[in-house]
């Protein structure tokens, strides 16, 4: 799997907490119908056992979609399941160390909430950067909202691609127009939709136009 820039289109983020005793693996497969580009497993509530079974399931429908697979945080996992790489905010592993363990083909993305951050996270060999919160999200709590403005200044200070994150739904994406970021990363809009293949398809549609 060769990473580019359309793949952060629509990045699906999940949360077992919003699929109101759905199964995962189904969540995922609607949300790759509806149009996904790539899948991120964000698990914080979950033992590493289950998190690796998890990452094992969703590997294999990604890759039967042709649709890259992250996970979030946890390096070991990442290499286990044979994900196509990784997800590191600032507290965890160093993008460095990650490229060392998983190779040069590996997908790192790195969350960056100011320019100096997004700079370094590029110094070390990230793929892309999640940048974010950009709008009020009730999902994460542990942290700050940058704005469109904040989005703006890191992708003018870096070259490697960036997707937005935080309360993102179809209604705000036409805010993120001018910003330079490649895409949107969701949560609560595509993995607590009653549709969810349906939530992702206006999803797309509304990236369609910022794109
Ligand atoms: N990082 C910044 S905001 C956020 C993460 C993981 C959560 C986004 O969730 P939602 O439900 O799409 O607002
Ligand atoms: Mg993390």
């Amino acid at each position: 799997m060769k990473f580019c820039r359309e793949h952060l289109a629509l990045y699906a983020v999940t949360d077992r907490a919003c699929l109101g005793g759905r199964r995962l693996a189904d969540a995922v497969e609607a949300a790759i119908r509806g149009g996904v580009t790539m899948v991120q497993l964000r698990e914080k509530r979950i033992d590493r056992r289950d998190f690796l079974a998890e990452a094992e399931e969703l590997a294999r429908i990604c890759r039967d979609f042709g649709v890259p697979f992250i996970v979030n945080d946890d390096v070991e996992i990442a290499l286990l399941s044979h994900a196509d790489g990784v997800h590191l905010g600032q507290d965890d592993t160093d993008a460095r160390e990650a490229r060392r363990i998983l190779g040069k083909d590996a997908v790192i993305g790195v969350t960056a909430r100011s320019a100096d951050e997004a700079v370094a996270a590029e110094a070390a060999g990230a793929d892309y950067l999640g940048v974010g919160a950009v709008f009020g999200t009730a999902t994460k709590t542990d942290t700050r909202n940058i704005g469109v403005d904040g989005l703006r200044a890191i992708t003018r200070a870096v070259r490697i691609p960036a997707v937005a994150i935080g309360g993102v739904k179809p209604s705000n994406i036409s805010a993120l127009t001018g910003s330079g970021a490649s895409g949107v990363a969701v949560v609560s809009a595509i993995f607590g939709a009653d549709d969810i293949e349906s939530a992702c398809r206006e999803l797309k549609a509304a990236v369609g136009g910022i794109l």
